[in-house]
């Protein structure tokens, strides 16, 4: 974030003026005495910000069965700002004069907030979304000030090392990038709680608390609610920051042993303005790999991997949904327990490749599995959704689609048992169902999504009717009120326009049973996903180059294209580096 988000209109310039006339109080009447003003800002604008995050608070509380989910990350918030202000305090030293006027400061600003707060939350929400990304600018100059100048580079305070979990001889320098990072996510955090506040609404925001009772009961299904794809979505009691969701994408980055890395956290978290992020498919068991360092969900090392992730996407208040994978006959010897074969529910290799440890290779012979088998399938699915709370997952989405386990049982082209897992549509199906049922035991209904690729022949699949197949899978779906369908239109990562599928009935079917949204991929750009009357769109390739897809289309801004050679393993070129927009 290397500038203030361009104001759009009369109350965005106020805050971005009250924001520029704090900063040059700051610079001119204070900067000398504190080193920085990025300082004095943070010790005038903490405690505001504390008191600013327990006044959210009491809003959320009024409507608590809906806004669960912020009084965490306010609170975290609050708590935070707490952090800076002490840190601050410990490096600046003020005396006890100084002290005072710090306080009385405080209270002028807060006070200020407040009334502010009340009769126009939103650019309530705008000034501290302006104040947040100036901290952001402040502290860059106050990082080249110290980089310049290493007299300056004091022992970072005990109080920052065991908050942050600095290394022991960390120094200012360590501090200034943590706190900096924070104020990034705070800044996110106000300018979509802003985005997300009606105007004219915000003005009648006194009378809107008193009118409450007479309000229409909250409807959790999602015809009832706006249809822009940049407004807030409710998916039941879990809020997104708007309709547009980061589609599962591997990307080969884990440890050899199925272990998310940090950078793996750095990169969900710098995409967390997306509505939803689906984290990519992570397989459940090590007989359910296919590929070479992709995650698991199934050892206790991979499941504190994805707390990391998942706390550093809630951190800047976004949702994480975690896709579980079995790749059946998708695999290789070499990912096997004992290097043993493959699993399919019939032994039919597929005419597909995947990448192992010494590159693309033809996939292995697979085995059917015994009937006894399957059942443990199911019951490692169960114990993948309870390492995905444990994690922190607000959702779990069961892959079902690109011809993996589940993908396999459901198509005549790949299942050709004869037990109860065979044959009929009905029966081909009972696997995918009994996966639903075992995981609804850990996750309510309404946080798990399911995937499907209907039309995709993706890894050599097919099936003889997949119309019929498919909206009976929807209509099923729908009965046990799951929280999504996730529709891969057309073929996976080609063209969506080559099939006479009737995806409208998938979705209608879904819905019209009970499900609560659908959410399309494949193909979408900004003109078709604000066309479409789907509730969510799942955007792939796009976010890979632009983690802050979600801001570019909004403001019809320019994208980045993604380079493939780095798509599949590697480090952080082509993961981590990718800007955020800027205009220069
Ligand atoms: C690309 C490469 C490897 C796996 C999928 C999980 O097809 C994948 C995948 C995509 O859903």
């Amino acid at each position: 974030m290397l500038e203030h988000r361009k104001p759009e209109n009369s109350s965005d310039y106020i805050a971005i003026l009250i924001t520029k006339f704090l900063r040059f109080f700051a610079d001119t009447f204070f900067s000398k005495r504190y080193g920085h003003r990025a300082v004095v800002l943070e010790t005038v604008a903490a405690v505001p910000g504390m008191v600013a995050g327990m006044w959210i608070h009491l809003k959320c509380l009024r409507k608590m069965e809906h806004d669960r989910g912020w009084i965490k990350i306010l609170l975290d918030e609050a708590e935070n700002e707490r952090m800076h202000l002490m840190t601050f305090i410990e490096i600046a030293k003020p005396n006890w004069f100084e002290r005072a006027l710090i306080l009385i400061a405080q209270a002028v600003f807060w006070h200020f907030y407040f009334i502010i707060y009340i009769f126009f939350p939103r650019t309530a929400h705008r000034i501290v979304g302006y104040f947040e990304e100036e901290a952001v600018l402040s502290y860059t100059s106050y990082l080249e000030q110290v980089e310049n100048n290493p007299d300056l580079n004091v022992d970072a305070p005990q109080i920052a090392i065991d908050y942050w979990k600095l290394k022991s001889d960390a120094k200012l320098i360590d501090v200034i990038k943590v706190v900096r990072e924070d104020e990034k996510g705070h800044a996110l955090v106000n300018h979509n709680l802003a985005d997300t506040l009606d105007e004219d609404s915000s003005k009648s925001h006194i009378k809107q608390i008193e009118l409450k009772k007479e309000e229409p009961k909250f409807e959790s299904k999602s015809e009832k609610q706006d249809t822009s794809r940049y407004q807030q979505f409710h998916l039941d009691d879990l809020i997104f920051f708007n309709r547009v969701v980061m589609a599962p994408l591997t990307r080969n980055r884990a440890t050899t042993k199925g272990v998310p890395t940090p950078m793996m956290a750095a990169y969900y978290e710098q995409r967390a303005s997306a509505g939803l992020i689906i984290a990519e498919a992570t397989q459940i068991s090590q007989q359910g790999q296919g590929y070479y360092c992709t995650p698991g969900i199934y050892s206790e090392a991979q499941t504190e991997g994805w707390k990391k992730v998942v706390d550093a996407v809630h951190a800047r208040g976004g949702k994480i949904s975690l896709q579980l994978w079995h790749v059946g006959r998708i695999s290789h010897n070499e990912f096997q327990p004992n290097q043993g074969q493959p699993v399919a529910p019939s032994a039919i290799k597929a005419n597909s490749q995947v990448f192992i440890s010494s590159g693309l290779t033809d996939v292995s012979e697979p085995r059917s599995l015994m009937g006894y088998e399957i059942p443990l399938i199911v019951e490692e699915y169960r114990q993948a959704a309870v390492n995905a709370k444990k994690a922190g997952f607000d959702m779990v989405e069961i892959h079902g689609a690109n011809g993996y386990l589940i993908d396999q049982f459901l198509r005549d082209s790949t299942n050709v048992r004869a037990d109860d897992y065979g044959g009929s549509i009905k029966n081909r199906t009972r696997f995918l169902l009994e996966i639903v049922d075992a995981i609804s035991t850990i996750y309510p209904p309404n946080r798990i999504g399911c995937r499907i690729g209907p039309s995709s022949e993706f890894n050599d699949i097919r099936d003889s009717d997949p119309q019929t197949l498919f909206n009976f899978i929807a209509e099923q779906l729908g009965q046990k009120g799951l929280g999504y369908i996730h529709v891969i239109e057309g073929q996976t990562g080609g063209d969506r326009n080559n099939s006479l599928f009737d995806y409208n009935t998938i979705y209608q079917n879904f819905k019209m049973h009970g499900g609560i949204a659908s959410m399309a991929n494949n193909g979408y750009d900004k003109h078709l996903s604000e066309k479409t009357t789907v509730d969510l769109v799942a955007f792939g390739v796009p976010f890979i180059a632009n983690p802050d897809l979600v801001y570019r289309l909004e403001h019809d801004l320019p994208l980045t294209d993604a380079d493939k050679d780095t798509f599949y393993g590697g480090a952080e070129k082509g993961y981590t580096d990718y800007p955020f927009y800027s205009k220069d």
